[in-house]
């Protein structure tokens, strides 16, 4: 049951299809989790259906920090209650979930998650301004010095990938009793009749948007390769402008077929593949 009266810290995750320590490949409950690993702090995971999102939500008084285009709330994962110290603290985006922890365990694990040596200096080339609201939309963090130039890179990173999502969208396999009715939501969201005209199956659509996708990744790949083989932007270290960019890789390695997978890692000298496996090794743990 999902409860905010658990001592320690619960993160919640989505359900994908099961084993889901396997499949779990929603990009931003990923940010949440390398973060949480990251910092070495423990934690246990709540496997949320992706039709109990809204209602999970709601018991645990996390109000929305999306909306959907009609201006209606879109609720969301990840969530973490965090009551490891007496207090209860009640975080429902990822970026506010990085922030948390950068501010209550400065010195856990791997260090500082948000430090301000980084080369956060990557544009999406494509005009994004038709793609709606920020995923993360988080005014408070927009107008403080110190986490402009960190909201603008997730923003960045964001809208890059979500521009080629339809890629991936094909690949998200859910539990079978629930599958169905998961596609009908997401069609219904988008206005069709049905799921598969939100997909792009053939391997000329594919390629397409693959080759779109890896033309836009272009500077963000010179700014990885800065430090050789890195694997980290900043060489050795990883912060959380890897994991903003490996919650999304997490994606593509969950979804997209084998072969995809495997060009995508080798694009640019493979630092992206170098990015992934590294922050799947020392971060990536599922518990
Ligand atoms: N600003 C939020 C965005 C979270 C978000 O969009 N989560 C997606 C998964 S990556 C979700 O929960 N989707 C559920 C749905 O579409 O019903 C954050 O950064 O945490």
């Amino acid at each position: 049951m999902a409860s905010d009266s658990v001592p320690g810290m619960t993160f919640y995750d989505i359900a994908f299809r099961k084993p889901y320590r396997l499949n779990s490949a929603a990009p931003n409950p990923w940010k949440a989790r390398y973060a949480l690993n990251f910092k070495g702090v423990p934690y246990n995971t709540y496997w949320t259906p992706m039709l109990d999102i809204t209602s999970t939500r709601k018991s645990l008084g996390v109000p929305a920090c999306r909306t959907f285009p009609d201006g209606s709330e879109y609720y969301t994962l990840p969530v973490l209650i965090d009551s490891t110290n007496g207090k209860v603290s009640k975080l429902g985006d990822s970026f506010d979930i990085a922030v948390h922890l950068d501010q209550t365990y400065p010195n856990s694990g791997a260090g500082q998650l948000l430090p301000d040596d980084v080369d956060l200096d990557y544009t999406c080339p494509i005009d994004i301004s038709f793609n709606g609201p920020p995923l993360s939309d988080r005014p408070e963090w927009r107008e403080q010095e110190n986490y402009k130039p960190w909201v603008r890179f997730n923003d960045q990173i964001d809208n890059a990938f979500t521009l080629h999502v339809q890629l991936m969208g094909a690949g998200m396999k859910w539990d079978e009793e629930v599958e169905k009715d998961i596609m009908a939501q997401f069609a219904q969201r988008a206005g069709v009749d049905d799921f598969e005209k939100l997909q792009v199956r053939d391997k000329g659509g594919r390629n397409k948007l693959l080759g779109s996708l890896k033309d836009t990744l272009k500077d963000l790949a010179a700014m990885f390769g800065k430090h050789g083989d890195g694997p980290y932007l900043r060489g050795a270290k990883a912060c959380y402008a890897d994991i903003i960019v490996g919650g999304w890789l997490r994606m593509m390695s969950v979804t997209l077929p084998e072969d995809e997978w495997a060009e995508v890692k080798g694009w640019y000298g493979g630092v992206f593949g170098r990015l992934h496996d590294s922050l799947q090794r020392e971060f990536g743990k599922v518990v």
